[in-house]
């Protein structure tokens, strides 16, 4: 087994979470190099992008976190073999990713920029992903988005479910999904009664 280790904030949301748990659930032993907000200047010296999270596998620095996902899927366990299966996988990454994108250069914004910006997100495109990833959902059994089973997709926006729930981004509803797309809460609530997934948790249960 290579030697991996992935460096991402210290937080339970974001880009590098899915990752760090996709590793977890899959029983792949990495090293889990967690940064503050502060120390993010020190770690985007060495990031290709001066970006997070960047990874090493065996000491070669790659970047791209839906990448990332991927591999930590295969070598896990956690990414369809079939063909067919891998492209629904990947597909609901790359929305989960792409509303991700747009939300980024809000939080370079304070004040009323941020509120009219998230704002429009909110009214505006976060609704039609989220539809969009309940539709999938539903489409394939609305247990799991892809293979039948837990994958590296259903972390993916069990992660983003979560964070959009929890109040962290200023102006985003709590309850947005619940009124957009409740089968993906029910959806979340399911990934994080997964034993790896709870027992993952638990362990920054203080
Ligand atoms: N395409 C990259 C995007 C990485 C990215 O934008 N990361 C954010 C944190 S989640 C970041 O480093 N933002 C700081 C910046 O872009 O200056 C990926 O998929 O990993």
């Amino acid at each position: 087994m290579p030697k991996i280790k992935l460096s991402y904030f210290d937080t339970h949301g974001g880009r590098g979470e899915p990752v760090r748990l996709a590793f977890a659930v899959g029983g792949i032993a990495f090293e889990d190099h967690r940064f503050t907000f502060p120390e993010f200047a020190e770690v985007r010296k060495t990031a290709p992008f001066g970006q997070a999270p960047v990874m090493e596998v065996d000491g070669v620095m790659v970047t791209q976190c839906d990448a990332m996902l991927r591999y930590a899927g295969k070598l896990g366990g956690l990414y369809p073999t079939d063909a067919y299966q891998a492209l629904l996988c990947d597909e609901v990454s790359y929305v989960v990713e792409e509303a991700a994108v747009k939300m980024g250069p809000t939080f370079r914004m304070t004040g009323d920029e941020q509120k009219a910006a998230r704002l429009a997100l909110v009214n505006g495109s976060m609704p039609v992903y989220l539809a969009w990833l309940q539709k999938q959902l539903l489409a394939h059994g609305g247990e799991y988005f892809a293979d039948n089973r837990l994958t590296v997709a259903d972390l993916k926006v069990f992660v983003d479910v979560r964070t959009l729930n929890s109040g962290r981004f200023d102006h985003v509803p709590t309850d947005l999904v619940e009124k957009v797309a409740p089968a993906l809460n029910a959806h979340a609530k399911r990934v994080a009664e997964h034993p790896a997934v709870a027992a993952y948790y638990a362990k920054f249960a203080k």
